[in-house]
C-alpha cells in the first residue's frame, strides 16, 4: 500500500494536467466501488505524538500491523494509517501530524551489511571455535521448523564460550537471539558480544575471568527459517510453520515468543489464529525452535525454583537468560503474563535497573509493556528460577548500521559484561557497589616493591527513570591475587582514601606487597560493600611482577684480568699518594 502511495505522489504531486489523468487513473482504478470507501483505504505515513508511556503502548498493541517506527526520543510513534484510523486517534484527543518525508528503510540485507545473514552468523561462530578451540565450542542443539519437516530448513546452534580452568562450579549465562526474525540487530549484537568475549580472552582482565570462572552461551539464530525470510526483505516475526495459517501464507507460522512452555495461552497474552503475529501455535511448546531452547536451557541450568509461580528462586540462585529482541529501548523482567510482580521481582528490578545504566534503556516489567504469556524470560525464570530478561534493542526492525555501530552495540556491550559478572549470583550482587574505574597508573612491579592498587567504586549506578533504586554508604573494600573468594582465596582489606567509608561513591587504595608472588602475570579482583551488607560485582586488572637486577656475573678469566686491573690501580694510587706526601 505504502509504495503504490509513493508511486502515485510522485504521479500526483507533478503539472495539474497529469494531476487530472492521475485522478481519472484513480477514478478507473476503483471502477465498480464507491470513490469514497477506495479513499477509506489509502493510507498515509503520519506522526502520532503519545502523552505517557501507558498511551504509547495502547496505541503499540491497537496499530503494531501499521506501526513502522517508534521515535522514542521525539514522543511519537510514525504508523501507515487510513483516514479512519487517524479519525480514531484524534477521537481519544491525539495529535497527528502528517510526515510527509518518510524514508521507509530499503528493506534488504545487503543494504545493511553490519549484519550477518544465517549463513555468515553460522560460519562466524564456528570460525571462533576453529580458531580458539580451548575458549569456543559449536553445537547442534536441535533443528527448525523445516529442517523437522524434511524441508531443508537449518540447524539450531549454540556457541559455548569458557575456558577449560577447573572451577567447581561455573555459572551460567545464555544469550539467545533472532527469536523474532526480523530484528535485524538481536543476532549482530549477540554475535560481536561473543567475538569481544574471545578477542579479549587475556588482553582485558574482566574478560579474562569471566571465562574463566563463567559458562557464556550463545543461540545466535534462534529462528533462522523465519530469519531467511527477514533477508529476503519481508518482515517476518514468527517462524514458517506451515500448517498453520496455509502453506504458501506470509502470514503463516507460530510466533516463538508466545510458546514457552509457562503460563502457555493462559491471560489473553498471545493469539489463537493461526494468522496472527502472536500466534502461540498448537500447544505449549510445540515449535522445534522452541523446544531446541527449553532442552538445551534444562540441560545448563540448574531448576532452583518451585513449580508454583509464586515459590521465589532463593536468594543466592545463580544463573542468567537473556532474551535479545527489537525494538523499544527496554529492558523487560517476569512476569510478562500477569500484573502480579514474580517473587523475585524486586531483585529483578534492581538487576534490570542496573543493566539500563550502561544503554539508557527503560526498565520495566513486562507487563508494563502489554500482556504476553508464554514469553521466554517468564519460562526461564518461572520453570528454572534463573534471573531472565528481555532486551529490546533500539528503534527500529531493520535499524541502520550507523545507529548500531554508533550506538546500540557500545552502549549496550558493557551492560551484557555486567549480566557475566553477577550470574553467580543475580539477585545479589547487583545490590552492591561497583569498581567503576581502576586508577593504578603502572601494571608492573619489581619483585619485592609495593603496588599501589587505587580504584573508584560507586553504590548508585542505577538507571532510576522509571522508580527510585536505594543506596547507601559504602563500607568495605577488598582485593584478591588470583584466586578470588568463591574457589577459596583470601580477601586483603583496602581502605578510604580521604580516612572514611561516609559516602556512596569513595576512591579505595591498597599496598599491595609484591614478595610473595612469583615472578610473571597475576590478576587482582577487587570489590566493595555497602553499609547494608551488599558486596557488588568484581573489577580486575593484570599486575605483571618483573624479577629484580640480577649481580653482574662473570667468567673466571674477566674476573682474574678485573682483579689485576684493580690490583695495579691500587699500587698507583698508593705510590702517587707517597709521591706527594715525599713531595
Ligand atoms: O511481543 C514481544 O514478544 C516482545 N516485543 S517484540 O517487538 N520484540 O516482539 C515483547 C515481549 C514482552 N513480554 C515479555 N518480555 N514477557
Ligand atoms: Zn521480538
Amino acid at each position: 500500500m505504502l509504495a503504490r502511495n509513493l508511486v502515485l505522489d510522485r504521479v500526483l504531486s507533478g503539472w495539474s494536467g497529469v494531476r487530472l489523468l492521475g485522478v481519472l487513473l484513480l477514478v478507473a482504478l476503483n471502477w465498480g466501488g464507491p470513490a469514497e470507501a477506495a479513499s477509506l483505504q489509502e493510507t498515509r505515513v503520519v506522526r502520532v505524538y503519545y502523552p505517557d508511556d501507558a498511551m504509547r503502548n495502547r496505541i503499540l498493541i491497537s496499530f503494531e500491523s501499521a506501526l513502522l517506527e517508534t521515535r522514542y526520543d521525539e514522543g511519537y510513534h510514525l504508523l501507515e494509517a487510513t483516514q479512519a484510523d487517524v479519525d480514531k486517534l484524534e477521537a481519544a484527543g491525539l495529535a497527528v501530524k502528517e510526515e510527509p518525508f518518510y524514508q521507509p528503510p530499503t528493506r534488504r540485507l545487503p543494504g545493511y551489511s553490519c549484519y550477518e545473514t544465517v549463513e555468515e552468523t553460522f560460519a562466524a561462530a564456528q570460525g571462533l571455535a576453529a580458531s580458539h578451540p580451548e575458549l569456543a565450542e559449536w553445537t547442534d542443539i536441535g533443528n527448525s521448523w523445516e529442517k523437522e519437516a524434511g524441508l531443508g530448513g537449518y540447524d539450531i546452534m549454540a556457541l559455548k564460550l569458557t575456558t577449560s580452568q577447573e572451577i567447581v562450579e561455573k555459572p551460567r549465562f545464555l544469550l539467545t537471539c533472532a527469536l523474532h526474525a526480523r530484528e535485524y540487530t538481536t543476532a549482530a549484537l549477540c554475535l560481536d558480544f561473543a567475538e569481544y568475549l574471545v578477542s579479549a580472552y587475556d588482553t582485558d582482565p574482566d574478560a579474562t575471568w569471566l571465562l574463566d570462572h563463567h559458562e557464556i552461551h550463545f543461540v545466535l539464530q534462534a529462528n533462522p527459517d523465519g530469519r531467511k525470510k527477514a533477508e529476503s526483505g519481508l518482515l517476518w516475526r514468527k517462524n514458517t510453520n506451515q500448517t498453520y495459517c496455509g502453506v504458501s501464507s506470509n502470514f503463516r507460522g507460530a510466533d516463538l515468543n508466545r510458546n514457552f512452555p509457562f503460563q502457555w495461552g493462559c491471560c489473553g497474552g498471545s493469539s489463537g489464529n493461526a494468522c496472527a503475529n502472536d500466534y502461540r501455535g498448537g500447544a505449549a511448546n510445540s515449535e522445534p525452535e522452541v523446544s531446541a531452547l527449553v532442552d538445551y536451557a534444562r540441560s545448563i541450568f540448574v531448576d532452583q525454583k518451585g513449580a508454583d509461580p509464586t515459590d521465589p528462586a532463593p536468594d543466592d540462585a545463580s544463573g542468567i537468560a537473556i532474551d535479545v529482541h527489537s525494538y523499544g529501548e527496554l529492558w523487560l523482567w517476569p512476569w510478562g503474563y500477569t500484573e502480579e510482580p514474580a517473587p523475585n521481582g524486586d531483585a529483578l528490578q534492581t538487576l534490570g535497573r542496573k543493566l539500563a545504566h550502561w544503554n539508557g534503556y527503560w526498565p520495566e516489567q513486562a507487563v508494563g509493556l502489554y500482556p504476553t504469556d508464554g514469553a521466554s524470560d517468564d519460562f526461564f525464570h518461572g520453570d528454572l528460577g534463573i534471573a531472565a530478561f528481555t532486551l529490546e534493542l533500539g528503534t527500529t526492525f531493520f535499524e541502520a548500521c550507523s545507529v548500531y555501530e554508533s550506538t546500540i552495540m557500545p552502549n549496550t556491550i558493557p551492560s551484557l559484561i555486567y549480566a557475566a559478572k553477577v550470574a553467580r549470583t543475580p539477585y545479589q550482587t547487583p545490590s552492591g557497589p561497583d569498581i567503576v574505574s581502576v586508577m593504578s597508573e603502572a601494571s608492573t612491579a619489581l619483585f619485592g616493591e609495593v603496588f599501589p592498587i587505587i580504584v573508584e567504586a560507586d553504590d548508585s549506578q542505577y538507571n532510576q527513570i522509571n522508580g527510585v533504586e536505594a543506596t547507601q554508604s559504602l563500607a568495605e573494600g577488598e582485593y584478591y591475587v588470583d584466586t578470588p573468594p568463591w574457589s577459596g582465596g583470601v580477601a586483603v582489606a583496602m581502605s578510604p582514601a580521604d580516612g572514611a567509608f561516609d559516602s556512596s561513591y569513595e576512591v579505595m587504595e591498597a599496598s599491595l606487597p609484591t614478595a610473595g608472588l612469583s615472578v610473571g602475570r597475576h590478576i587482582v579482583f577487587i570489590r566493595a560493600r555497602d553499609a547494608d551488607g551488599n558486596w557488588g560485582a568484581m573489577s580486575s586488572l593484570f599486575l605483571t611482577i618483573l624479577a629484580p637486577p640480577m649481580v653482574p656475573s662473570f667468567s673466571p678469566e674477566t674476573r682474574v684480568a678485573l682483579v689485576l686491573a684493580l690490583l695495579v690501580a691500587g699500587v698507583g694510587l698508593v705510590s702517587m699518594r707517597e709521591r706527594s706526601l715525599g713531595g
